[in-house]
């Protein structure tokens, strides 16, 4: 028999244990609201479905895909150990076409500002183009509206390692001036900062049921 490990993991899940509950396509559509909701946000091709997957240990959680605007509705997802995470449509996907761009983008905008459930947001940008036009405009409306923000820089594989801590402390001085916001190099294909988002949203998932409005 092997020696028991010493090191206690019971406080922090190796992985999300999900299953996939429904799609909305606007906020009337979302199912009814149970736990705490921690939404995944950002620019199309970003990887938000792709971090989320990397979240669940399980590449087929979230639909991933080269073509940006791969998820067109609000997918939802039940946490085993409770509460819910949600995969949204990205935002700045010129080639989808106006009308279309617009249905996704009043569902996000529409989900964000009314869902009360909503614990926390995960934003979701590429290391190599951080904070474009709309990132900015959500972290301060997280300011705004008292909700805490993970911002992690993903696909940090693609930097090496000085660029990617200069890309970090870039970002960090930017955001210094939010307190709700953390900021993390991340890595859908690594695994790079996975277990230190993992910590962050497990507690936010088991924190009050919903924000103060
Ligand atoms: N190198 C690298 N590529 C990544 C990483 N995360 C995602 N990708 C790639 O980026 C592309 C987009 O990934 P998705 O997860 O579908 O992105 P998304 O933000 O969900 O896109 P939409 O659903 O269209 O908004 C895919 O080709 C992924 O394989 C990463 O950490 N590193
Ligand atoms: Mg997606």
């Amino acid at each position: 028999m092997s020696k028991p490990s010493t090191h206690d993991n019971r406080t922090a899940p190796a992985r999300l244990q999900v299953s996939f509950l429904t799609s909305a396509p606007s906020l009337a559509k979302c199912p009814q609201p149970t736990g705490p909701e921690v939404a995944f946000a950002g620019r199309s091709n970003s990887g938000k479905s792709s971090v989320l997957n990397r979240l669940t240990g399980n590449r087929r959680t979230a639909k991933v895909s080269k073509t940006p605007g791969r998820t067109q509705l609000l997918n939802f997802f039940d946490v085993k150990e409770g509460g819910r995470v949600v995969d949204l449509p990205g935002y700045g996907y010129a080639r989808a076409g106006r009308e279309a761009q617009q249905r996704w983008q009043s569902a996000v905008n529409e989900y964000l500002s009314y869902r009360d459930i909503l614990a926390a947001v995960v934003l979701v940008t590429d290391i190599r183009h951080p904070q474009q036009p709309y990132d900015t405009e959500l972290i301060g409306w997280s300011a705004e509206s008292q909700l805490p923000l993970l911002l992690l820089l993903n696909k940090a594989d693609k930097l090496k390692q000085g660029a990617r801590m200069k890309a970090l402390q870039g970002v960090r001085k930017t955001v210094a001036c939010f307190p709700q916001v953390n900021v993390m190099c991340f890595s859908a294909f690594s695994g790079l900062g996975h277990t230190e988002a993992l910590a962050i949203i497990s507690a936010w998932l088991k924190g009050p049921r919903s924000r103060k409005r």
